[in-house]
């Protein structure tokens, strides 16, 4: 058995926990509860990074990176259509996809980290800027949801994570109300059995 060392919040564990749902996979991995800022030995021995996601191989080698293991699992798929696509414009958009929603969750946790700090240690510069990043993105998406269409990838499966923990760690943050169009996407594709067995919580 796989083991996804992985925690329930994190979204780019949830990129593979879709994955495992969509592709058929459950039977091929335990997921391991892994709290990342706690550094258990056995995290750290899999991931020196001290980060989550990472997959244990059945032979012990472990693979970190949810973008990486990702297209691991996708590879061994046993149910529904490939997240990755293969070769050609569909595999740039799906990639460049996963980059932006990756990228949002980047700027979302930077954000919850500097809100964390104390309040005289928090940095308006770095706040803005993350936030813009969030808000120019979903503005982007809303205004050419045509990058979102077609078959279930793994760049639609990074934005409608990214943009499920926004909501889920800053649920002022408004996105929806402001990019109706993204907003109606995002309420059709996280209706889907696999986002709905993995909606973050801590
Ligand atoms: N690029 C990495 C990002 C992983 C990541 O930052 N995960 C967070 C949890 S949501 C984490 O482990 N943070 C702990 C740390 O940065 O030390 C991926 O896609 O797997």
């Amino acid at each position: 058995m796989m083991q996804l060392l992985t925690s329930l919040g994190s979204p780019y564990a949830r990129k593979a926990r879709v994955l495992i749902h969509e592709r058929g996979l459950g039977d091929q991995v335990t997921e391991v509860p892994t709290k990342a800022l706690e550094n258990e030995p056995s995290h750290l021995a899999a991931n020196p990074l001290g980060k989550i996601p990472a997959l244990v191989l059945n032979d012990g080698i472990t693979l970190v990176d949810s973008r990486v293991l990702c297209e691991y699992l996708d590879g061994l798929g046993v149910a529904g259509r490939p997240l990755f696509p293969a070769a050609g414009p569909e595999r740039w958009r799906a990639l460049t996809l996963q980059a932006l929603g990756d990228g949002i969750c980047d700027a979302a946790v930077l954000l919850r980290l500097e809100g964390l700090r104390p309040e005289a240690q928090r940095s308006p510069m770095w706040t803005e800027r993350w936030t813009a990043a969030i808000d120019r993105t979903c503005a982007k998406l809303n205004g050419d949801i045509g990058l979102l269409g077609g078959d279930l990838s793994i760049g639609q499966t990074a934005v409608a994570a990214g943009l499920d923990y926004v909501d889920f760690r800053h649920p002022d943050f408004g996105w929806a109300a402001r990019y109706p169009v993204l907003s109606a996407w995002m309420r059709a594709i996280t209706g889907r059995p696999s986002f709905q067995a993995t909606a973050p919580s801590d």
